[in-house]
C-alpha cells in the first residue's frame, strides 16, 4: 500500500530517479518524501546505515543505497523483472550498474561543475520542496557551498570526471552497436538499462523529468553547446529513447 511504501529522496538526485524509475516499473505504488540535503543525514544514518539517498521505506523495511534498494524490490517484486534468469546476461547486467553507479558520480559532478553560481540549478532543486521563499533564499547559498564541497568540485575534478563520464557514453554505444533502439544486455529493459539512462539523464534533461525545470535559455553558452552535442550522439539517443519507451514518468 502506499502509505507503508515511502520513497525518501531528493527529487533531483538521479540515484533517486533510478529508483523511482524501478518502483514505476514494476508498478509498485509509493508516496515521496523529499528530505533537506545536511539534515537528511540525521535520518538516513540512524534508520538505514548510510548518508546518501535515496532510502526506501517498504512497511517495515528500511534500504538505503539504489543498486541494495534494486535488489530488494527484485527479490520482494519479481513481477517485471529487471535481472535476467540466464547467468551470463545476470552477471553482464550486475556488472553494467555497478560501472553505471561509478559513472553516475561523474555526471553529477561534472554537471554541478558546470552549473553551480552560473545558472538556477538551485531553484530547481528546491522548487519541488514548497518551501517559504525567504526559506529558500536561505538555503540555496549554502547547499550551493554544501555540494560543491561534498562532490569536491575543483577545475581538475570537474575536467577528470568529464574524461571519465565519456568513457561511460562509448561503454553504452559499444554495447548498443550504434542502434538507439537496443538494450544494453538482451531484449528487453533490464536494471543496466534503468541504471545507464537514469544516470546520464540529467545531461539529456529528457521530457517529464525534474530536470526538465532548467531553463535552458539561461544554462552558460558552452554547456548548451554540449548537451546538444550529447544529445546528437547515440549514446544520448539511447537516453532520451529508453525514456520515451520504457519510462512512464508520473504525473504529480
Ligand atoms: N551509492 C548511492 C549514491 C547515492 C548518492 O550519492 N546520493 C546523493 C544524492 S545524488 C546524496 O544523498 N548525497 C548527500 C550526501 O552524501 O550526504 C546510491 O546508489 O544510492
Amino acid at each position: 500500500m502506499a502509505e507503508n511504501r515511502v520513497l525518501y529522496q531528493f527529487p533531483i538526485s538521479h540515484y533517486c530517479e533510478k529508483v523511482r524509475w524501478i518502483l514505476d516499473r514494476k508498478g509498485l505504488v509509493y508516496r515521496e518524501r523529499n528530505l533537506l540535503p545536511g539534515p537528511h543525514r540525521l535520518f538516513t544514518r540512524a534508520r538505514s546505515g548510510v548518508n546518501t539517498l535515496p532510502v526506501l521505506r517498504d512497511g517495515k523495511r528500511l534500504v538505503g543505497d539504489s543498486t541494495r534498494i534494486a535488489y530488494y524490490l527484485e527479490k520482494y517484486y519479481p513481477d517485471m523483472p529487471l535481472l535476467p534468469d540466464a547467468p551470463d546476461a545476470r552477471q553482464q547486467v550486475i556488472e553494467l550498474e555497478q560501472q553505471f553507479d561509478r559513472y553516475g558520480t561523474h555526471v553529477r559532478r561534472w554537471l554541478y561543475g558546470q552549473l553551480l553560481g552560473r545558472s538556477n540549478v538551485m531553484k530547481v532543486f528546491y522548487g519541488p520542496y514548497r518551501l517559504p521563499a525567504l526559506v529558500q533564499r536561505v538555503l540555496e547559498p549554502v547547499t550551493e557551498k554544501g555540494v560543491a564541497r561534498l562532490y569536491r568540485i575543483s577545475p581538475e575534478s570537474i575536467a577528470h570526471s568529464w574524461q571519465r563520464l565519456q568513457e561511460g557514453l562509448s561503454l553504452i554505444e559499444s554495447r548498443i552497436k550504434g542502434d538507439p533502439a537496443a538494450f544494453l544486455v538482451g531484449q528487453q529493459l533490464t536494471l543496466a538499462d534503468i541504471a545507464a539512462a537514469s544516470l546520464y539523464a540529467p545531461l539529456l534533461i529528457p521530457q517529464g523529468t525534474p530536470w526538465d525545470a532548467m531553463n535552458e535559455e539561461e544554462m552558460p553558452a558552452l554547456l548548451r553547446e554540449q548537451i546538444a552535442a550529447l544529445r546528437a550522439r547515440p549514446a544520448g539517443q539511447w537516453v532520451m529513447r529508453r525514456y520515451a519507451m520504457d519510462r512512464r514518468v508520473r504525473v504529480p
